[in-house]
């Protein structure tokens, strides 16, 4: 309940906040996150052999398939109360950047229209060979997560069509980065939600905001290397946690 309204007060005096969200944020809506134990999309899946290039390049049925089947699962779920909450922050600070390594469109779906998206999304799929966007398919009944299907052929050039998101290995999108950077550095407070703070360059935003003299105010159930740096840990899920913080 301290820390609470310790990060409360925070929030409220900030003029320039920075969110930065991962799955957890996500996982009250029922899109599962990637680390965690039993619910966390990797127990069914290994990560190495979906989330790269090589494995697209080996078996693109296979890896198009996983992303359909998440896209899917994506479009039947609902913004939860952390997804407004952080809606809510914007309105009461308006120089707020909200930053999401997340690919689902949750965030502009509770009215953060302007999400910065690290690691890309599931929506905007596009060419390997001429990297033109291409059309989302019409969804084919309701694909299972190890359903194999064919990625649809660009229709400029043939090539495959691949999910636009930012596998292993490859660089992230340079402006959503460069506006992250520039957030994390410039803000006052940088919330920190339902991240493992495992993976970069993305890990590093919140750990500059806080070199940069900003507050860190975490929010998540587990522990988590960002604990160090944060002035304030919030162990809860976020759909609890962030109404509360933003009442
Ligand atoms: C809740 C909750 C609730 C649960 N409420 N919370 C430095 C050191 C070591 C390695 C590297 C390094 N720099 C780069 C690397 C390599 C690599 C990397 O980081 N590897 C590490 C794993 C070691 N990075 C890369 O390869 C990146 N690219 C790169 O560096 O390129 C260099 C380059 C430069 C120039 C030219 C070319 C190349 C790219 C990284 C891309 C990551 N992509 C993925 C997949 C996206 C597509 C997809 O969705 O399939 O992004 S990996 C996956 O992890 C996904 C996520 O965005 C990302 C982060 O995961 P997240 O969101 O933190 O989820 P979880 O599951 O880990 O955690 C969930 C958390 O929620 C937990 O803490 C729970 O407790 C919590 N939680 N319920 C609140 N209700
Ligand atoms: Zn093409």
């Amino acid at each position: 309940m301290e820390h609470l309204r310790e990060a409360a007060k925070l929030l409220a005096q900030a003029q320039r906040v920075a969110v930065f969200t991962g799955a957890g944020i996500s996982a009250e809506s029922g899109v599962p996150t990637f680390r965690d134990a039993l619910t966390g999309l990797w127990e069914r899946f290994d990560a190495q052999s979906l989330a790269t290039p090589q494995a697209f390049h080996e078996d693109p049925d296979l890896v198009w398939g996983w992303y359909e089947w998440r896209r899917h699962r994506v479009g039947i779920a609902r913004p939860n109360a952390g997804h407004d909450a952080v809606a809510a922050i914007e309105t009461h600070a308006p120089h707020t950047t909200v930053i999401t390594q997340n690919v689902d469109d949750l965030h502009e779906r509770a009215g953060s229209a302007g999400t910065v998206h690290l690691h890309g999304s599931l929506f905007a799929p596009r060419c390997v060979v001429c990297e033109k966007p291409a059309a989302l398919p019409e969804p084919t009944g309701e694909p299972d997560g190890g359903r194999r299907l064919p990625p649809p052929a660009c229709v400029s050039c043939g090539g495959l069509v691949r999910p636009g998101v930012v596998w292993f290995g490859e660089a992230l999108p340079e402006a959503a980065l460069e506006t992250a950077c520039r957030a994390a550095a410039g803000c006052d407070v940088l919330l920190t939600i339902g991240t493992s703070g495992l993976v970069y360059p993305a890990a590093e935003i919140p750990r500059l905001a806080a070199r940069s003299g900003a507050a860190v105010i975490q929010v998540n159930p587990r522990p988590t290397p960002l604990d160090r740096i944060a002035a304030v840990n919030l162990h809860g899920p976020a759909a609890r946690s962030l109404p509360d913080l933003v009442a």
